[in-house]
């Protein structure tokens, strides 16, 4: 059993409204989401002792996540990741997106949809999401209408993202969720064990876009099909971090793709997905001068994130799987997080 309780959290400024406050509770997890950008502010779980403890980052208050902030917890969209020099062509017509990220388009512009309010419904074991997004929202064409629901039952959480679009559009939605499984404001990520069941990944360039090829990790540093612990993993590679998307095989069911572990407290994250691609990123760009909860700060490679997605780029590059939703279809996607101990 769940149980679901809501309450006010802020409000906007400029009577932009008010955002809401979701409390999911199993006997495993307990977690708070908001009403703005379906933001996860807090995810605790329990350490091999049976003690909670908050395993994301992020800010005590709402002004946290209406600054500028790296995405903590937050769905993003139309397009999560890079889309090189924020163009694409679809039928013939061209599209120009805003441009946030040297000269590329991140995680849907501006104002992403991390950055909006959603209405949220109250479900048995969960809250579903739902907001419109305009026609050329962005640059993006078509109107689009986007449900993003957290179910959370025992020692699972679930995330669903289903949308429709009345113009063909590019979409893939994720959740930027830092984690850091020492519980959150730990100085770092160098002790966790990461597993990546992933033949491939795909280089970039220096401005982070796809170089268009898929690479084997055979006898690379992006080999993580067997358990590496990350701190002697990037020694040993001379590595500054992971920011890359890793292939997996698109399925219909949610499917294991990834797993770490934190060896002191014993907590374990599993990761499932339809996806046909993990981004594995290491907080690298995280540099210690936000004040996060309970006043504490993120240094660089405090917290990591996997989020599943469509591969970056994917709307120009011919190889790479589909990533445009047609009007008549739903695009349908589910990512799982699973919590446990050993
Ligand atoms: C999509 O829906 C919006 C809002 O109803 C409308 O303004 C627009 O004309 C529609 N576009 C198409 C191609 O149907
Ligand atoms: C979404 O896809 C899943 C299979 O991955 C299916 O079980 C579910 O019914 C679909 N949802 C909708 C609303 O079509
Ligand atoms: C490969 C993948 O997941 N891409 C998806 C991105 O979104 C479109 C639209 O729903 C899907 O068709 C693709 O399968």
């Amino acid at each position: 059993m769940t149980e679901v309780k809501r309450e006010n959290f802020g409000e906007l400024p400029l009577g932009g409204g008010t955002v809401e406050k979701f409390l999911l509770r199993s006997n495993a997890v307990k977690m708070e989401v908001l009403s703005f950008g379906c933001i996860i502010t807090a995810l605790e779980s329990k350490d091999r002792d049976g003690k909670f403890s908050d395993i994301v980052l992020g800010f005590d208050h709402l002004e946290g996540y209406t600054s500028k902030h790296p995405y903590f917890g937050a769905v993003v969209g139309r397009v999560a990741n890079r889309i090189a020099k924020g163009k694409f062509v679809v039928d013939g017509q061209e599209y120009l997106l805003a441009i946030n990220n040297g000269p590329n388009s991140l995680h849907g512009g501006t104002k992403g949809f991390d950055q909006v309010l959603w209405t949220p419904e109250v479900l048995p074991d969960g809250v579903c999401f739902f907001r419109t997004s305009p026609d050329a929202e962005e640059g993006y064409p078509g109107e689009l209408k986007v449900w993003v629901t957290y179910t959370l039952k025992d020692a699972e959480l679930t995330i669903n993202y289903r949308a429709r679009s009345n113009k063909t559009t590019p979409v893939n939605l994720t959740n930027h969720a830092y984690f850091n499984l020492a519980g959150q404001g730990s100085p770092n990520i160098y002790g966790h064990i990461f597993t990546i069941e992933a033949d491939s990944y795909l280089p970039v360039d220096e401005t982070q876009i796809p170089t268009g090829e898929v690479a084997s990790v055979q006898d690379t540093a992006f080999d993580l099909r067997k358990p590496v612990e990350l701190g002697k993993h990037l020694q040993r590679f001379q590595l500054t971090g992971f920011d890359h998307n890793f292939c997996l095989t698109q399925t219909k069911e949610p499917n294991f793709c990834a797993r770490v572990y934190h060896p002191p407290s014993g907590r374990k994250m599993e990761v499932f997905t339809t996806q046909p691609g993990i981004q594995f990123y290491t907080g690298n760009f995280l540099d210690g001068t936000l004040k996060g909860k309970g006043g504490h700060v993120y240094p660089k490679h405090s917290g990591f994130c996997f989020e599943t997605q469509n591969w970056p780029d994917a709307v120009n590059q011919p190889n790479f799987p589909n990533s445009l939703l047609h009007p008549g279809e739903e695009y349908n996607t589910t990512s799982c997080f699973r919590f446990s101990v050993s």
